[in-house]
């Protein structure tokens, strides 16, 4: 099976070495190969760590260039209107090749549209990466066919977690920013987690996949952590409590912001970079909790996602 990268930052890497550690113990995985890989500087064909352009094309030119059986997309977000990203997938879809992403921005932009081509053309769109990154959350839907989905809340930015968690334990916002910075959760422009875009994108796609709904980032009022002082934090804590982005949907409700959590709630254990999700259909409601973000887990997302996709199941 033949892959071309779009993307080679932070989870592009990681995903490449994971690939190839999991490679040499898993044998559903010995038939893969990188055959390409696009980034902003241009396209590498073949297969090696250090990235070195052979040539500038465009990603829609790669593709016939590469002839990829998947393409992984990679690559940094475009909230404008999802470009390049989305006239790659429509071009590979329309072409029966399979997409697998942690961009979050085409989904959130044109859901149903691209699962329309997909559905059409008997290609499958891998998107775990997108929500929780490696913590099944799309994929944990995947195997609760059926059910109705009625409800959907929780903490689904790593970043501004991390920052609030960190605020909590005395640090300033921008001691707690240059962290999550360096431990690679934020987004290449941060401002995209911090006024909520990032968590706003996520619930959008949740809400699409889950609740068989048609909506697109925009629809709804979010709102980030910018204004949030050390003073309003520390106030908080005194009274016990914590302040978490809350992402919620449910059948009359959609808003992504920043909540004042009790002891009593699930949510307020969540701390540091780990997510949660709680989901609540007619027969049972279920809560996740685990890494939202980091590079190696995005990656994680993206390979569960491939081996899904060898095995028939996505
Ligand atoms: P990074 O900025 O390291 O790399 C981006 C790559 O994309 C670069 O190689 C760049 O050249 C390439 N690129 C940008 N525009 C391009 C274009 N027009 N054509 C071709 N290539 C282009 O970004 P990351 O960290 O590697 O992230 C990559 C993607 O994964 C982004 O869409 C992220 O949103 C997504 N992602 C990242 C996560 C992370 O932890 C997590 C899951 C998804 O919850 C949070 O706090 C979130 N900020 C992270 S969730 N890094």
């Amino acid at each position: 099976m033949r892959l071309l990268l779009i993307g080679y930052g932070n989870v592009g890497r990681a995903f490449r070495k994971l690939l190839k550690e999991k490679s040499e113990k898993y044998p559903i995985l010995q038939n893969i190969k990188i055959e390409g890989i696009i980034t902003r500087r241009g396209l590498m064909i073949g297969d090696k760590e250090n990235f070195n352009p052979d040539k500038k094309t465009t990603i829609l030119e790669a593709i016939d260039e590469i002839q990829p059986d998947v393409i992984v997309d990679m690559s940094s977000p475009n909230y404008k209107d999802g470009e390049p990203s989305v006239s790659a997938y429509v071009k590979a879809l329309s072409n029966g090749i399979h997409v697998i992403t942690t961009n979050k921005a085409p989904l959130a932009l044109k859901f149903r549209e691209l699962m329309e081509i997909a559905e059409s053309k008997g290609a499958k769109i891998g998107f775990q990466g997108t929500v929780m990154s490696g913590t099944p959350s799309i994929n944990l839907f995947r195997v609760q066919p059926v059910a109705e989905v009625f409800r959907i809340r929780g903490i689904l930015n790593g970043t501004t977690n991390y920052i609030l968690s960190r605020m909590y334990e005395g640090l300033n916002f921008e001691e707690a920013l240059n962290e999550a910075k360096e431990k690679g959760y934020a987004e290449e422009d941060p401002t995209l987690d911090l006024n909520g875009f990032d968590a706003a994108a996520k619930l959008t796609i949740l809400v699409n996949f889950m609740m068989n709904r048609s909506i697109r980032l925009g629809d709804f009022k979010f709102k980030g952590i910018e204004g949030i002082s050390s003073d309003e934090i520390r106030r908080i804590k005194s009274e016990g409590k914590k302040i978490k982005l809350i992402a919620y949907a449910d059948n009359y409700t959609i808003e992504v912001s920043p909540k004042v959590l009790s002891s009593q709630d699930p949510l307020f254990y969540i701390d540091g970079v780990e997510n949660a999700l709680e989901i609540e259909n007619e027969i049972q409601r279920i809560i996740i909790r685990g890494p939202g973000a980091g590079p190696i887990n995005a990656a994680y997302g993206a390979l569960t996602d491939l081996v899904l996709l060898l095995k028939g199941c996505l």
